[in-house]
């Protein structure tokens, strides 16, 4: 499935790796597009989508 994310802190491209690495935590298969610019992630994942969201929220990061 594809889920799609704001997150508002994600400020510059590390953020973005935070937030891979964190998704890639849980779902090393997950393709995940992280864009500070828009502060959209949209990630494509077989884990559930409250799962990911914990993962994004635990690395410090807003799920809006
Ligand atoms: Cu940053």
């Amino acid at each position: 499935m594809t889920l799609e994310f704001t997150v508002p802190n994600m400020a510059c491209s590390a953020c973005a790796e935070t937030i891979t690495k964190a998704v890639m935590a849980i779902d090393p298969a997950a393709k995940i597009a992280a864009d500070p610019q828009t502060k959209q992630v949209k990630i494509e994942t077989g884990a559930e989508a409250t799962a990911v969201k914990n993962a994004i929220t635990d690395a410090g990061y807003t799920v809006a």
